[in-house]
């Protein structure tokens, strides 16, 4: 049963000014000198944003809890505490060369429209609870999403906890040390201690804010996307083994040469993954060579594959043929082919799309609808709730990179919606479905 747009809608203390102060703020956690941001999961920069969220969280009375995956929530109580939450939020976490706005804008926005509510007198039936998910972009510990994963159960954490980064660290070490770094930065302040909470749990709803990661909104001169779905993604980590020799005693029938071979392997998959309406997007982003020195063959290498396309039969028929293309092209190597992540490509509720078209309506907000090509957390929580993602503009839908940037204004209207949707979510009129 489609809910409506409030008739009392909170949007109106939306305050754009806030919204972008704060945004400004958690830029500082790991600012880069381009204007960008190197905020790596569950790096020190990522436990000060958790600390930020905390205190602007503490100043609502919102209750701040994190769960053994490292997700963190602040809790704007209900008044049926029975009631499972709709939650709200994003990431936090970013790419080394990342934007101020990919992720973080969910997480603000989230909280601003608890404070817009807060400020509007309005208590919900239900709690709301705004979500920073550990771990999205996938940078420092491969996969991305852990956090959400682990929380809707689609994967175990426990799959998690023993990958290191590129400095040979753990998660599970991170988790503890950002951990205990959250409580080091609070305590000195007097804040409670954010609270250990079980993983996972019953949710109502699901709504994300993020930026577009594209060009079209800003193309078509509209503020608020109501996203139809996300494309499918599968990733992988190639590693191939060779032996190390000289570069000018050993001849090439002798070499063991895993550079070499993991090049044939990347470009044998770019030839067959190309297709000329450039819907397959195939990417090696990450390739490691070992030892790195110009007068030495390669002894081995380990480059990413990210493999995405939005029809599942067709990404999955692509998919089969990695294992098969990198032993075909490996040589006299060895290699290991070890599938990270696979998820199918998704459609949001067409009630939860209603509700989002309602709120933007009520308020003179034209909207259009649109598939995402960017993987999001929603994804994991769709299969547990109704959920729904807004988009707003990014110039020129440059993203991933320090230029990124989204308008004030664009950023206070997809907010404004954000509100009034959770509004809708948790009124008296929806105790018993959500939708
Ligand atoms: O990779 C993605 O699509 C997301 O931005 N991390
Ligand atoms: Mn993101
Ligand atoms: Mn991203």
């Amino acid at each position: 049963m489609p809910l409506n747009a409030p008739d009392q809608p909170v949007s109106r203390h939306v305050s754009q000014q806030r919204l972008q102060a704060r945004l400004d703020t958690l830029a500082r956690f790991g600012a880069t000198a381009k204007g960008g941001v190197d905020r790596q999961a569950l790096s020190r920069e990522d436990a000060l944003a958790q600390a930020q969220m905390v205190r602007w969280g503490h100043e609502l009375g919102l209750k701040a809890s994190r769960d053994p995956a490292g997700n963190l929530f602040l809790r704007f109580e209900g008044l049926d505490d029975g009631l499972p939450p709709v939650l709200s939020g994003s990431h936090l976490d970013s790419q080394p060369t990342g934007g101020r706005f990919d992720g973080v804008f969910g997480v603000v926005a989230a909280l601003e429209a608890v404070q817009a509510m807060a400020e509007a007198g309005h208590r919900p039936v239900r709690a709301i609870e705004v979500v920073a998910w550990m771990n999205e972009e996938g940078s420092r510990f491969a996969p991305g999403m852990m956090g959400s994963a682990a929380f809707s159960g689609a994967r175990e954490l426990d799959e998690f906890l023993p990958v290191r980064d590129g400095a040979g660290i753990r998660v599970d070490e991170a988790l503890a040390a950002t951990r205990s770094g959250l409580d080091e930065l609070l305590a000195p302040e007097g804040l409670s201690p954010v609270v250990l909470r079980p993983l996972g749990g019953p949710v109502a709803a699901y709504v994300e804010a993020h930026i577009e990661q594209g060009p079209v909104l800003e193309r078509v001169g509209l503020s608020v996307g109501i996203v139809s779905g996300i494309q499918g993604k599968h990733t992988w980590r190639i590693e191939v083994l060779g032996e190390a020799a000289h570069a000018g005693t050993s001849t090439r029938a002798e070499r063991k040469d895993a550079l070499m071979a993991a090049l044939a392997m990347v470009q044998a998959m770019a030839q067959v993954f190309h297709d000329e309406d450039d819907v397959t997007k195939f990417t090696v982003g990450r390739f490691e060579v070992e030892p790195n020195a110009p007068s030495v063959v390669a002894s081995r290498a380990v480059f990413s594959i990210d493999l995405r396309h939005p029809d599942t039969d067709r990404l999955n028929a692509m998919s089969q043929q990695v294992q098969r293309l990198c032993t075909e092209h490996r040589g006299p190597c060895e290699v290991v082919v070890q599938r990270l992540s696979a998820a199918d490509s998704l459609s949001f509720s067409a009630d939860m799309r209603q509700l989002a078209q309602d709120c933007a309506q009520a308020q003179d907000i034209a909207t259009l609808e649109l598939p995402s090509a960017a993987g999001h957390d929603a994804r994991y929580l769709n299969p547990l709730a109704p959920s729904a993602m807004l988009f707003v503009p990014c110039h020129l839908g440059i993203t991933h990179n320090e230029a990124e940037y989204a308008s004030p204004h664009d950023l206070w209207l997809g907010t404004r919606v954000l509100a009034d949707m959770l509004q809708a979510l948790t009124t008296a009129s929806s105790p018993e479905s959500v939708t």
